[in-house]
């Protein structure tokens, strides 16, 4: 069998609340629009027909893998679940991206906050980018996060600022949950990526950069989802300072591996 065309990386940690629904919202997607092609239908034209679903359960002790296996069963081939010690988001996703085998990897927020039917845009963009980031603020300047509370939107402003300023420059939104990578690209990104934190989305940023990859921003619409799993407090604020100062120091000297010459470079 030829490996999907596109694999959807989604990280989940407690999700039994929201993942049901989430995945039924992008398998009800991917299946009105014929993307998995079992009954011969055509795909759409902008996704590729073959499609499988990795969720990665971080460890969690309620029945979030449960509820993958009770629609892996009617879901054969198209939805897989690898469960992995608890580690973080950033190690959930990095088991994931590495385990991956679609030709093109999109990680996304498993309460499906960025809808499905972004994911075209994003295919768009790897259609001559290595790498895809997910973006909430549009290009008119708006951002979609207005729906979250104002204490999480301070937050996020000075996590930003830190971002840009001693890790990756200039970004408009480097937390946004939805990034999508060619194979190649993400085997050597995530090979690498070493924060376990909500840093790490800030740390692949940085490694695409360095590696001279060409990243694309894409604003994508994005909705807030009850039941977030984030628990902000001083003890997280001093993890995130902790990682985003680390994040140069642990790539010091990074050079392009030698077997990736022949990738895409911008
Ligand atoms: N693997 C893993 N994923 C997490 C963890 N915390 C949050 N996530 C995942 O990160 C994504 C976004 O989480 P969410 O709680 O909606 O965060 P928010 O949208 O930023 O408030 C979801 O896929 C979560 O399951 C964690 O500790 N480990
Ligand atoms: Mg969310």
């Amino acid at each position: 069998m030829s490996p999907p065309a596109l694999t959807i990386v989604l990280p989940a940690y407690n999700e039994e609340a929201r993942l049901g629904s989430a995945l039924d919202e992008l398998f009800g997607y991917l299946h009105r629009r014929g993307h998995f092609g079992r009954d011969g239908r055509p795909g759409a034209e902008e996704l590729p027909l073959s499609i499988d679903v990795l969720v990665v359960d971080d460890g969690s002790a309620d029945h979030t893998a449960d509820i993958v296996r009770a629609r892996a069963e009617f879901a054969v081939g198209e939805l897989h679940l690898l469960s992995v010690p608890h580690g973080g988001k950033g190690s959930a996703v990095r088991a994931g991206m590495l385990a991956a085998a679609g030709d093109v990897i999109v990680f996304a927020d498993a309460d499906m906050a960025t809808p499905p039917d972004e994911l075209v845009l994003v295919m768009e963009a790897l259609r001559t980018a290595d790498a895809a980031y997910g973006s909430r603020i549009q290009a008119d300047g708006s951002d979609m996060r207005t729906t979250q509370p104002a204490w999480r939107r301070a937050l996020g402003k000075s996590f930003h600022l830190l971002a840009s300023w001693w890790v990756v420059g200039p970004v408009d939104d480097t937390q946004c949950g939805f990034k999508g990578f060619h194979r190649e690209v993400a085997r050597d990104i995530f090979a690498r990526q070493k924060i376990t934190s909500i840093v790490f989305d800030v740390e692949v940023i940085y490694l695409v950069r360095r590696l001279g990859y060409r990243g694309v921003v894409v604003p994508i619409h994005w909705g807030d989802r009850r039941g977030s799993r984030m628990r902000p407090g001083f003890l997280l604020g001093l993890r995130v300072a902790w990682d985003l100062f680390r994040v140069p120091l642990l790539h010091r000297g990074l050079r392009p591996a030698k077997d990736v010459g022949d990738l895409r470079r911008g």
